[in-house]
């Protein structure tokens, strides 16, 4: 990445550069006005509502860019460590309206945009998600990078830039059906090409070892015979109420003119061009897999490329910051999203020795004392595995780093502690030697890693007992906990507005309770003024009539707003169990059904919402959405069940619609098979929109029952004669083709044994627990009541106390709040 030379501004030309833009509705206007004529080239009677959003989005990035410049010169100056979070994914939806409200803009350009004619909600709909990631891991990142804004946190987010983020989900005729979601079509004012940020990365070929002329000694020389460029995007990062502005840097993968010319000059030219166009498929589309599938080789080039120009970047920066890499790890954290890329170990290790000429030794240091790595599901198809034939092809250097870090590890570790123990070695190891050999980048990750973290208490307990016992026995104090958080700006103060104001009404103080949640207890003494529950249910119908005027103008179904909303929505795998709730859906149906009407005026109206994207391959979690869909037209169909239970299928569930959807819930369904689900962030985005949860002691809900009380989540449950009538009624015909069911709900009656998700065994309790919601629904002071608690008691779910434990457990970093100082100015 070569850096152009360093040029100083002349006194004239710095005084306009450090001009700050006003917050002035006119200079406002005037901006975007500009932005309409000489940045998108529109004119009075070419300007559509498209281009005022592109418009007010460059006056917005503009802002961003001021405070990114002054925070970055701020970091530099006051010689903080700066730590590297490190994510194949991140899911940010949209940006528009998160920094107007992060920077307290929104009224003035609400003021300013009015009077031009638009209104400011018409224009955030404009924005199209950025989905660059599948679930809750990918939104964990985004909400991480915010509470690491806000928490003036020294920090950079890395990723990639796909081309395709995750697919767009239709729903047809009940299946699902994927189309490519092409973000850039009219391109990203949020992003900032870097053309002077650009990295070299090396695949293929193979190692020799050779004589280093300057020393004599034997080293490893790896030919490559595949290079590609990596260029930076960055997107600025607002905190809340700050000026600190951090940077999302995302690499896009671009031929490397350099190694071409070659080719031209054999004169195959047509060759040539398009192998340029093939390097660029490294980045052009997130694996929508969640869990599924896994070992494809552009993956590996994918994970291989992020961690790469990652790596050559961060060395960059430490560099010119003029510092010794033997000084990296007091300067320089980097956290490890998962194993996704866990490279970042022999890539730091192949840097330091091949490039740098360090020994094996400062080198191994070096990168332990920077690296650690979050775990974030026990699952064993979701463990990375990669075929050492593959590594071998595509990696060779790295399979030998690799090795040796093995060889090492299992003698000098391994072999001192359990002398003999060949079991110990065979769990420990970094290879997995049963079948074809694979490298296990879990054991890699934890090898490489100061500081090992499960997301939830439980899981983190699942780690220690179970998954990696052995290499909790072997380093007891490598293993923490750190409970997953989500950021309240986005899913409170952005998504439900009438609940956020409020919040603030009551409290007083202005918005700093967005800054620390342990605020909101003081909400509890209103908890039985009737004018507070009144206002607080009053906001929840609103978010339900919001909701319900998007499934009639998106969906064209009718639902009533004053039914209880029940909702499920998360990725469709078995373990979230979807199939138990449409199978006790099945069984209220024929209750219903069955009842006479006077038994039927007692009953409660619900609205049962799903959405979701199952994985491409993933065939039984396509049948389970078929059948919900086939449900959902049948009960919606019967014109006496239909006022009691309708059933709605959301298509392409993301960010911008769960930021409709959560805060509409009464319940929110968390009921995964216990032990299964990591943390989970959804349930605690419900809870603190006041969504009382329906749960399984699995993941967070254990600790979110804690903090809000068992009194003010749904209980949990533990089938029988009911769910044998709904799996019947599926069998009869009488949501369709049974046959094409068969392979998702036979083997529940099969028994215990093929029931791995334990669906027969929780449903009584499921049931039991679901007629306790319909009583406490209907006493609406107990009811608001619980629901208050849940948000006033969710300040443990802050993303801000989650970012705040690793800073101060795992990084030892400190925050650094970016200070503007006058400067000399004779500004024009
Ligand atoms: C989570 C993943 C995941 N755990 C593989 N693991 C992927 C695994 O593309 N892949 O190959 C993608 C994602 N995602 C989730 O992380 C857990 O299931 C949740 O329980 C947890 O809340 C979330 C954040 O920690």
């Amino acid at each position: 990445g070569g850096m152009p030379a360093p040029y100083s501004a002349s006194p004239r030309l710095a005084s306009f550069l450090d001009n700050k833009l006003s917050d002035d509705v006119i200079d406002i206007q005037r901006w975007i006005s500009n932005h309409i004529k000489y940045t998108l080239n529109r004119t009075r009677d070419t300007i559509d509502i498209f281009g005022i959003y592109q418009a007010t989005a460059y006056s917005v990035r503009n802002r961003l860019t001021e405070r990114w410049n002054s925070t970055n010169q701020w970091f530099t100056e006051n010689g903080v460590k700066q730590v590297n979070y490190l994510s194949l994914e991140w899911l940010m939806g949209r940006a528009l309206q998160n920094a107007l409200l992060n920077l307290h803009l929104n009224e003035q350009y609400a003021d300013a945009l009015r009077e031009l004619g638009f209104t400011l909600d018409d224009l955030y709909d404009q924005e199209c998600d950025a989905a660059l990631g599948n679930g809750g891991l990918g939104r964990l990142a985004a909400c991480f990078i915010d509470s690491l804004a806000t928490l003036n946190m020294p920090a950079w987010g890395y990723g990639v830039r796909y081309t395709y983020g995750m697919f767009h989900q239709r729903i047809q005729d009940g299946y699902q059906v994927e189309f490519p979601e092409f973000w850039l079509t009219f391109g990203n004012p949020w992003e900032i090409e870097r053309l002077d940020v650009q990295y070299l990365i090396q695949f293929g070929g193979h190692v020799t070892q050779v004589t280093d002329p300057a020393t004599g000694l034997s080293k490893a020389k790896w030919e490559t015979d595949e290079v590609v460029r990596a260029c930076a995007y960055d997107t600025l990062i607002p905190g809340f109420g700050t000026y600190n502005t951090l940077t999302l840097r995302l690499w896009a993968a671009k031929p490397a003119k350099e190694f071409d010319l070659q080719v031209f000059s054999k004169g195959d030219f047509f060759t040539a061009v398009a192998d340029k166009q093939a390097s660029e498929n490294i980045t052009s589309v997130l694996y929508p897999n969640d869990k599924t599938e896994n070992g494809h080789i552009l993956r590996l080039k994918q994970e291989y490329l992020f961690v790469s120009a990652t790596i050559q970047d961060i060395i960059t920066r430490h560099k010119k910051a003029g510092r010794p890499l033997s000084q990296l790890p007091q300067f320089v954290g980097i956290q490890l999203n998962d194993t996704h890329p866990a490279l970042a170990s022999p890539e730091l290790m192949r840097i330091l020795i091949d490039e740098e000429n360090l020994s094996w030794e400062d080198a191994w240091a070096i990168t332990t004392r920077c690296l650690a790595y979050t775990n974030h599901t026990i699952l064993p198809e979701a463990l990375e595995k990669w075929p050492i034939g593959m590594m071998e092809r595509i990696l060779p250097r790295h399979l030998q780093i690799i090795y040796s870090i093995n060889h090492f590890f299992l003698h000098d570790v391994v072999e001192r502690t359990w002398p003999g123990d060949m079991g110990k070695m065979r769990s420990l190891s970094l290879i997995d030697e049963e079948g074809s050999r694979a490298a296990r980048m879990a054991n890699l990750a934890i090898v490489s890693s100061h500081t090992v973290n499960g997301v939830a208490a439980l899981h983190t307990d699942i780690l220690k007992n179970a998954l990696f016992k052995d290499f909790n026995q072997l380093w007891p104090t490598k293993f923490q906990n750190k409970t997953n958080g989500v950021t309240p700006r986005r899913w409170l103060n952005q998504a439900n507005q009438p609940l956020s104001a409020l919040i603030t009404q009551a409290l007083g103080r202005g918005d700093v309770w967005l800054k620390d949640l342990t605020m909101l207890r003081a909400l509890e003494n209103h908890a039985n003024h009737p004018d507070f529950l009144r206002a607080w249910s009053q906001v929840k119908l609103q978010n339900k009539e919001r909701l319900a005027l998007w499934v009639k103008n998106n969906m064209g179904i009718e639902i009533d707003p004053l039914a209880l909303f029940d909702v499920h929505v998360k990725r469709i795998h078995e373990y979230k169990r979807q199939l138990l709730n449409i199978l006790y859906c099945i069984h209220r149906y024929l209750q219903f059904q069955a009842m006479s009407p006077s038994e039927r005026s007692q009953c409660v109206p619900r609205v049962v919402f799903f959405g979701g994207k199952a994985a491409v391959g993933y065939d039984s979690a396509k049948r389970i959405i078929k059948l919900i869909n086939a449900v959902a037209n049948v009960v919606n169909a019967d014109p006496v069940c239909n006022k009691l239970l309708k059933i709605v299928y959301v298509p392409n569930y993301c960010v911008s619609l769960a930021e409709i959807i959560i805060p509409a819930a009464d319940i929110s369904q968390q009921i995964s098979t216990a032990g299964m689900e990591a943390s989970g962030t959804g349930n605690m985005k419900f809870a603190m929109n006041g969504g009382i949860i329906v749960g399984t002691m699995d993941g967070a809900n254990i600790e979110i029952c804690e903090e809000v009380g068992e009194e003010n989540i749904a209980p949990d449950y533990q089938v029988h004669p009911d769910l044998k009538a709904a799996i019947e009624a599926i069998q009869e015909g009488n949501f369709g083709d049974a046959s094409f069911f068969a392979p998702i709900v036979e083997p529940l009656l099969r028994g215990k044994g093929s029931d791995y998700y334990l669906i027969n065994e929780d449903f009584p309790l499921y049931q039991e627990c679901q007629a306790h919601v319909d009583a406490t629904f209907k006493n609406k002071p107990v009811w608001t009541r619980m629901s208050i608690y849940n948000t006033t008691r969710i300040a443990k779910f802050s993303s801000d106390r989650s970012i705040t434990e690793y800073a101060n457990e795992i990084w030892h970093l400190e925050p650094s709040e970016c200070i503007l100082r006058p400067r000399a100015s004779g500004a024009p």
